[in-house]
């Protein structure tokens, strides 16, 4: 099985067409401005930097999902699929040189693409999704259609790729079973989503589950959940949505919901992972400096890059 691979493949993918607010698209470039390189040599990371990727930008003649077919919205989904192949292809090609992924957002749509490419190269990953959302929407279940809100309706095959315009490549991907997801910090779900999560039977702790069990307890079951049917742990992948964390803390985001994780509980989830030994690749996403511009931006972003560090083998001792 995979053991934490020693060099680090930093990928940068602003892409923001999976959600409405400029700045998104921000997020890998103040990432990188908190010291990301500096703080991961000095965590005795090799670094191989892929820079920023760079998406087209949506247009009005776009092809857009057919309304005979599919009943709901996928908002920018031709632009959103073409930018997630590049990421996908990125990805990739770090994850089969048994680099570690670090994939810097960018809104949340972007894990399609980098879970998928995970899979490709690491089958049995285990994924570890921090955040308020379960992310597990689909056209139909959307209230929004923002595909922010739906990579797991994705990566489950939940949604039929080849009504999708842009979309069409990704009916090749591996997809995810529901026992290698495992949600932490959920408190804003749809009535879909509560659904999905039920009839699927996906292990989604919520901050319900936190101020019950604690967030100690709550990380060691969910590492555990994550375990194959003969015992062994799966390569992980940890997909942190800052806004799992509690908008006092982290207010620059896009869709901030109250009662969230608090500063040492998010540092807590990251190290926890990050003490498995078995964590293999990460996005941060959803990072955005024009919302809550000054030094609350400057906060969230310290933030994200403390995430990273402690998911990476940062520790206090
Ligand atoms: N579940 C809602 C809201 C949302 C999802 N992800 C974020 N917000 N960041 C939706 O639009 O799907
Ligand atoms: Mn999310
Ligand atoms: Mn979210």
């Amino acid at each position: 099985f995979l053991r934490v691979p020693k060099t680090a493949s930093i990928i940068g993918a602003p892409m923001s067409w999976g959600q409405p607010r400029a700045g998104t698209d921000q997020g890998s470039q103040i990432l990188r401005a908190c010291g990301l390189e500096d703080n991961l040599l000095a965590l005795e990371w090799r670094i191989d930097d892929k820079g920023d990727l760079e998406f087209d930008e949506p247009t009005r003649n776009d092809p857009a999902i057919d309304p005979t077919k599919v009943q709901g919205l996928a908002k920018n989904c031709f632009t959103v699929g073409k930018g997630l192949k590049k990421i996908h292809d990125r990805v990739y090609e770090a994850a089969k040189e048994k680099e570690f992924a670090l994939i810097l957002g960018g809104d949340h749509s972007l894990s399609a693409g980098s879970v998928s490419a995970i899979l490709r190269a690491r089958p049995d990953t285990g994924i570890i999704w921090v955040d308020a959302h379960g992310d597990l929407n689909t056209p139909e279940t959307s209230p929004s259609g923002n595909m922010h809100g739906m990579p797991l309706g994705l990566m489950l095959g939940l949604i039929d790729p080849t009504l999708l315009p842009g979309f069409e490549w990704f009916k090749d991907v591996p997809k995810l079973n529901p026992e290698q997801i495992v949600f932490v910090g959920l408190r804003d779900l749809d009535a879909g989503e509560r659904k999905i999560i039920r009839d699927h039977k996906i292990t989604a702790f919520s901050m319900h589950h936190v101020d019950r069990f604690g967030i100690g307890n709550v990380m060691d079951m969910a590492i555990e959940s994550l375990r194959k049917p003969d015992g062994s742990m799966r390569p992980l992948h940890l997909s942190y949505d800052i806004d799992a964390v509690d908008p006092e803390v982290a207010p620059s985001t896009g869709t901030v919901v109250r009662g969230g994780l608090n500063f040492r509980e998010a540092h807590y989830v990251a190290e926890a992972v990050g003490n498995t030994g078995m964590l293999g690749s990460m996005d941060l996403v959803e990072v955005n400096p024009k919302l809550a511009p000054g030094p609350e931006s400057e906060m969230t972003a310290a933030l994200g890059m403390a995430l990273i560090s402690s998911a990476m083998g940062a520790r206090i001792i």
